[in-house]
């Protein structure tokens, strides 16, 4: 067994325990109806995105309201420096946020290109619950969010400005995907009801051009969800999965039969065969299915997500293509 495995196989082995009654009730329970519910998420502030989750899937509350509360996590937290509040700027030293959700009747909401609001994903879920559109971007979005009740807040913390100002410096103008460490966060869940969401919320590649849009806020490309089948979303250098439309197609995969893992390989080798330049670049599919299965690929090796279900949680390597 190679290290990789290895670590995956330990992974899977220590699932942290829990010990409360209602737990043990909820794990017979968890047992006879398959494997709901279930929360996944990108990187390692996946683990508290989906403890915020979690309370409420163990309710019996509705997916979209678990990945939002999950996605929220991160998007407060000024360390998490490619989401929200903390998040890197742009090259013009702008933090501009893109983010999008979407619930178990094909309903979806994004934006992209806001600025000076912490909680884009909750922005996201208003404007598909309040308008009769998809996507708002720049200051109309901004504008719709006040309006809302949102606060317009500075969102570049002394620590992201440090970071533009020394990058300034070299003045290499060219977006930034650390391929060790992304932030973007996108979460699954599937509830107790069998209802699948997903959401997916970034500040974008660090240093961007001012205007560009990642992949994060397209539906399709950073998250995709059919309640018939499953839900997809992505990390990673968003001009690839839009190119490729990744995570449509990682759920018509396994709407043809593909495990989630096998739907996720496929699609970074799609990535692989069409995009020359693809060895640059890190991307990551996360993929979860109807009946509870979960599973992952990407392209350089480091990417990992964190699960949660009634067994406690897991943070899983996942396999790469370039290992
Ligand atoms: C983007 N996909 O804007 C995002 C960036 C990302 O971890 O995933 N970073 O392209």
């Amino acid at each position: 067994m190679n290290k990789r495995k290895f670590l995956r196989y330990s992974f899977l082995s220590t699932v942290t325990a829990l010990t409360a009654p209602s737990v043990t009730a909820m794990a017979k329970r968890h047992a006879k109806k398959g494997k709901k519910p279930v929360v996944i998420s990108t990187w390692n502030h996946g683990g508290p995105a989906n403890e915020a989750a979690w309370p409420i899937l163990a309710d019996g509350g509705r997916a979209l309201d678990a990945v939002e509360a999950g996605a929220r996590v991160p998007e407060a937290d000024p360390q998490v420096t490619s989401v929200g509040y903390g998040g890197f700027p742009d090259r013009d030293g702008v933090v501009t946020l893109d983010a999008c959700i979407m619930d178990e009747k094909q309903n979806c909401g994004s934006v992209a290109f806001l600025q000076g609001i912490k909680h884009p994903i909750s922005v996201a879920r208003k404007v598909m619950e309040e308008t009769p559109h998809v996507m708002l971007v720049g200051e109309g979005a901004q504008r719709f969010a006040v309006e809302q009740g949102f606060e317009i807040e500075n969102l570049l913390t002394p620590r992201a400005e440090a970071a533009w100002r020394e990058w300034k410096q070299e003045s290499y103008y060219q977006p930034v995907i650390n391929i060790e460490n992304h932030d973007t966060i996108g979460i699954l869940a599937l509830d107790q009801d069998g209802h699948l969401s997903g959401a997916c919320t970034t500040s974008g590649a660090a240093f961007k051009m001012h205007g560009r849009v990642g992949d994060s806020p397209i539906i399709g490309a950073g998250l995709y969800v059919d309640n018939e089948v499953g839900a997809a979303t992505a990390t990673g250098m968003g001009e690839l999965m839009i190119k490729t439309v990744g995570c449509h197609q990682v759920v018509e995969l396994m709407r043809h039969g593909y495990t989630p893992e096998e739907a996720c390989r496929e699609a970074i080798e799609r990535i692989a065969r069409k995009l020359g330049d693809y060895k640059q670049f890190q991307v990551g599919f996360l993929a979860l299915d109807k009946a509870g299965n979960y599973g992952a690929h990407c392209i350089h090796p480091g990417f990992h997500y964190a699960v949660r279900d009634v067994l406690g949680a897991q943070r899983i390597s996942s396999k790469s293509k370039l290992e």
